[in-house]
């Protein structure tokens, strides 16, 4: 079943992405930019507060702090895990529909993030890179990103520009690189090299479209050189028949959304803590990287 059209289908498959009209109103966009701003300002549990990520550049003190602190955030990473509006975001009907038309009805969600590019900051660069990097398991196809803008998004805010085709690539080895985003990676050899930027297409989005693509897909986002916001709800999902090549982060906190679960398949991870997993990702893509307790203080607001 699903929602998609054939040719919806047949786009997602041979492009390596699709996108779908509205699969959110305007009520609950704002619903989610309200919620957002208050979690920034501080209503979250104690324990949370590593969950809420300044950019690097105020990370780092490169920029001052600007007046309002929504201003200097990265990300929320997970607040389905402290929050109750946005853990029913990882299962908005629509995204579900549309993605059991893709992978199959029997679903997986996991790593939510709430994203900003903070206004002004052109070098808020998240450099090209293919999200299967990160995720230890198989067959990569039954896995896909969901990126939904809850802003209007173009070249000049920091959208995100995906090179068509590029999940017929396989995995490309990925670093961290210095002055990026704690946790980002990047592909090794492509964000440098302009074929990629001639074949890559800059999205133009309206508020409440959604974004589905394959998690092979070569993928960056741009600063945002203007004065607004640029936010997005991004998570991914799983085909609850993939099975684990690899230790699995509870980082990741599967959520089973619909159909069944399959016995020595991915499985649901209810994390105990919030403790931040993420720095393993750091560890396992640069043996040399630093790990200092100081820089992770640093990214959080409180
Ligand atoms: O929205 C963005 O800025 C980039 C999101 C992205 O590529 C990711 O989280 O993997």
């Amino acid at each position: 079943m699903g929602s998609l059209t054939k040719d919806q289908i047949d786009h997602y498959w041979r492009e390596g992405y699709v996108i779908v009209p509205k699969v959110l109103e305007p009520d609950e966009i704002n619903r989610y930019l309200i919620r957002a701003r208050d979690i920034v300002l501080g209503d979250h549990p104690e324990e949370a507060a590593n969950r809420v990520i300044k950019d690097i550049a105020f990370a780092k003190k490169l920029l001052p702090m600007p007046e309002d602190p929504e201003h200097a955030i990265w990300k929320l990473i997970n607040p389905d895990r402290f929050d109750t509006t946005f853990k029913e975001a990882l299962r908005f009907p629509r995204v579900l529909d549309a993605v059991e038309s893709l992978i199959g009805e029997d679903l997986m969600a996991f790593l939510l993030m709430f994203i900003y590019k903070p206004p002004g900051v052109a070098k808020a660069v998240h450099p090209f890179h293919q999200d299967a990097a990160y995720f230890m398991f198989k067959p990569q196809d039954r896995c896909l990103g969901v990126w939904i803008p809850l802003d209007p998004v173009n070249e000049e805010n920091g959208s995100l520009s995906i090179v068509p085709r590029s999940h017929e690539l396989e995995v490309q080895d990925h670093l961290v690189k210095d002055g990026i985003n704690f946790g980002a990676l990047a592909a090794s050899g492509i964000e440098n090299n302009p074929e990629f930027h001639e074949k890559a297409i800059t999205l133009t989005m309206e508020p409440g479209e959604c974004l589905l693509f394959n998690t092979r897909l070569l993928h960056r986002s741009g600063g945002n050189r203007t004065q607004s916001h640029r936010r997005v709800i991004t998570l991914h999902m799983a085909s609850t028949t993939c099975e684990m090549t690899g230790p699995g982060l509870s980082e990741y906190a599967f959520n089973h959304v619909r159909g069944q679960l399959h016995e020595g398949c991915l499985q649901p991870v209810e994390s105990p803590t919030l403790k931040l997993e993420n720095r393993l990702l750091e560890e396992r893509f640069s043996p040399t990287s630093k790990s200092s307790t100081e820089d992770k203080s640093e990214r959080s607001i409180d």
